[in-house]
């Protein structure tokens, strides 16, 4: 290449980075242009086409533009590099140092892969020469391998780094917004949202800023998130018509999000037929209901080529179902995946059915039993493109719960965890809660026993073919996404985690903190990261020690779910009771003498979870209704444990505030200013929920501190 036609290229490929007037109108999460820095000061070519490598093109563009580096794109030139992001299927270049980086790349994923191909989304790193080679066999791949390098910053330029080829170990990874259009009266725009309003809807329309929805896609990306549905699994009027008559507001966020690999899926009413269609009935044996599904899906495939599919909640909370038809839950999924099928698109069914009309002195109906009860007896009968989604706990997204039996009992269907991102029983976004432990707690738990198969194994399936990972979104329209900042970083591990389930949860948490808080632009970065681990790592036990004791769970306020109450769920009809007096408190779910539940679990935790002496104290109310005086595992009485917890939890809250305070300016003051309220809040909401659990049950048990500390 000559002098001229290098000053030409460079016009035509060095694209300059868009002027953004005031800065960004919302904070950068994981993304800071700062966590570019090492990539944007590389001379980078990039070689292929399609939509994807289109945006891999402008994220290295925009980092060269601002770091100092050059880019080529799909050129013949002779060009010196620093690193390769090729398709394997693009042409030979005229290029030694970039085809010997091709062949090495190649020749480390003939050594380290099975057959080579990395499927869809995959992607190799190699080292040759000074060169780094990263190589996929679809766009896809390519941008997850561009984000790899970002968070590898320098490291991915070390010499020294040997070969790596990485795939999702799950084929969805998706978020559910549980989003409404239409503001309901009591749930608001975003049902158990904590982050303001949705990013996609506003009272009643599209919000209108795609910019916004672009850039949340891009994080989602950068995290490995590649699904997401739109709107709430409680379906109203005006969400059942985005189905139908505004479906174009579906299919423009569907644009927005196509080019970061995210593909839409519908919460839709299992009345559609009814509601849209003007049928007299909605039952899934009925031809003219099979056909209105057919056709009304074949609308939305015509308006968004790669729609991804439906999602239901059924019978469910008020949510219409088969059983009205009296039909079960595989009649119902099966239509919709009938309607779905020749399109390629899946239907998520969820498990979460129980009665929530249940009165709390008959203790033979027990909530935890239900998805077991309702599902397992139809295993075997769904759909190949039926994913049934499975609550991770038996009861409702629980501090802590045990994992649910229903993951452990259905073979012969397609199975995902359902997580909660959002923090609706962990905080509300008011508390530093890192979740990442707890969901790696339930993705290693092998229900079968220790040293089997887990339920990360579970989710994955035979050839990747399970039924993935999902979770309820925390993100809102607030500036920071997630009200909290530090709640970015369950997001973060979210995405992390649905790529690769067997991660440690702590290092996934230092990446967060690298990529957010770069070092090069903080004044201590060691202080920063230090600080944030001791804040973060535990905070889920934490917040574990100062709430509801022993996985005996809620103990809330009704309603909105923030703040302790502890019999303000005792006397209702949701199912979800302590049983507390004046000689103990828990839940007899053994198969002996209560609900049974305890045999719904393969034989070794049936035996385990059976008997007071065997459970693991952090399960024991869940599964057992015991004295005060019960002595636990660790050597405590329940009733020491609960005064002991209390205190110890308000005790790190304090210490954590106080850490906090060590970065006064040493990072970005509007996220100091934010977090430093939040703790406020949390220290001042642990202090109650400490006050009001221990003077409970002092009050109830009549037993004193054995420490003489303050109940009231
Ligand atoms: C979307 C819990 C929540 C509800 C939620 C429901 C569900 O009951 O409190 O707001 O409804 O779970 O998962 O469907």
């Amino acid at each position: 290449m000559n002098a001229e036609e290098s000053v030409e290229l460079e016009q035509l490929m060095f694209v300059e980075e868009p002027m953004r007037g005031d800065g960004p109108r919302v904070h950068p999460a994981w993304l800071p242009p700062e966590a570019f820095r090492s990539l944007g000061a590389r001379r980078i070519l990039l070689h292929g086409e399609g939509l994807l490598v289109d945006t891999v093109l402008d994220e290295v563009s925009r980092a060269c533009a601002r770091y100092g580096g050059r880019m080529w794109h799909s050129p013949s030139w002779d060009v010196d590099v620093d690193l390769v992001l090729a398709l394997r299927d693009a042409a030979e270049l005229p290029n030694p140092s970039v085809e010997a980086a091709r062949a090495a790349g190649e020749a480390a994923l003939a050594e380290l892969g099975d057959g080579g191909s990395l499927g869809d989304e995959g992607f190799v790193l190699a080292r040759a020469g000074d060169v780094t080679a990263v190589l996929a066999d679809a766009p896809a791949g390519l941008l997850y391998g561009l984000f790899h390098v970002v968070r590898l910053c320098a490291a991915a330029f070390d010499p020294a780094r040997p070969p790596e080829r990485h795939r999702p170990a799950l084929r969805r990874r998706m978020l559910n917004h549980w989003d409404n259009v239409a503001v309901h009266p009591v749930m608001g725009q975003v049902e158990r949202g904590y982050a303001g309003g949705s990013i996609f809807w506003r009272d009643g329309r599209p919000r209108g800023d795609l910019a916004r929805v672009r850039e949340y896609g891009r994080l989602l990306a950068s995290c490995g998130v590649n699904a997401i549905s739109v709107n709430n699994v409680n379906v109203a009027r005006t969400e059942a018509l985005l189905l139908t008559e505004r479906l174009g507001d579906v299919a423009e966020i569907a644009d927005a999000l196509r080019p970061y690999g995210i593909r839409v899926h519908l919460a839709v009413s299992f009345a559609a037929p009814v509601v849209l269609g003007g049928l007299p009935t909605a039952d899934p044996r009925d031809e003219t209901v099979r056909a209105w599904w057919a056709a009304t899906t074949r609308r939305v495939y015509d308006r968004i080529p790669d729609f991804g599919g439906y999602l239901v909640k059924a019978d469910s909370e008020g949510q219409p179902g088969p059983f009205t038809y009296g039909r079960d839950h595989a009649d119902g999924a099966n239509l919709l995946a009938e309607a779905l099928a020749p399109h390629g698109g899946v239907v998520h069914w969820r498990a979460f059915v129980y009665n929530h009309q249940q009165d709390w002195r008959d203790r033979s109906t027990d909530r935890a039993r239900a998805a077991y009860d309702h599902f397992v007896p139809l295993d075997g009968r769904f759909r190949t493109n039926v994913v049934v989604q499975v609550k991770f706990g038996p009861v409702d997204f629980q501090t802590r719960e045990p994992v649910s039996p229903v993951l452990a009992a259905m073979p012969a269907t397609r199975l995902a965890v359902e997580l909660q991102v959002t923090q609706e029983y962990t905080g509300q976004q008011r508390h530093v809660c890192h979740l990442g432990p707890w969901w790696s707690e339930v993705l290693r738990f092998a229900p079968w026993g220790p040293g089997g198969r887990t339920i990360a194994d579970v989710v994955t399936g035979e050839a990747a073919a399970g039924g993935g990972l999902v979770a309820v979104a925390n993100v809102g329209d607030d500036v920071f996404w997630t009200g909290h900042p530090l709640a970015q970083a369950n997001l973060y591990t979210f995405g992390r985690l649905a790529w690769d389930p067997r991660r440690d949860p702590t290092a996934i948490l230092d990446e967060w903190i690298t990529l957010t808080f770069p070092p090069s632009a903080t004044a201590d970065a060691e202080l920063v990261r230090r600080t944030l681990h001791e804040i973060m790592d535990d905070s889920w036990r934490t917040y574990e020690r100062y709430t509801a004791p022993l996985g005996v769970g809620f103990m809330v306020n009704p309603g909105d779910h923030y703040g302790p109450n502890v019999d303000g769920y005792e006397y209702t009809r949701w199912g979800t009771y302590h049983f507390a007096d004046r000689d103990g408190v828990g839940v007899d779910r053994s198969r002996a003498s209560g609900t049974g539940f305890a045999g719904q679990y393969p034989p070794y935790w049936a035996q385990v979870y059976e008997s007071p002496e065997s459970c693991p104290d952090e399960l024991l109310l869940f599964f057992h209704h015991v004295p005060y005086g019960h002595v636990l595992r660790s050597g405590s009485t329940v009733i020491q444990h609960i005064y002991d917890t209390h205190f110890a939890g308000v005790e790190e809250v304090t210490a954590m505030r106080r850490r906090w305070q060590a970065l006064t300016g040493m990072i970005d003051p509007s996220v100091y200013e934010r977090v430093a309220e939040r703790l406020d809040e949390q220290v001042r909401c642990a202090t109650e929920w400490r006050d009001q659990i221990n003077t409970y049950f002092f009050r109830a048990s009549g037993v004193p501190d054995e420490r003489g500390r303050d109940i009231h």
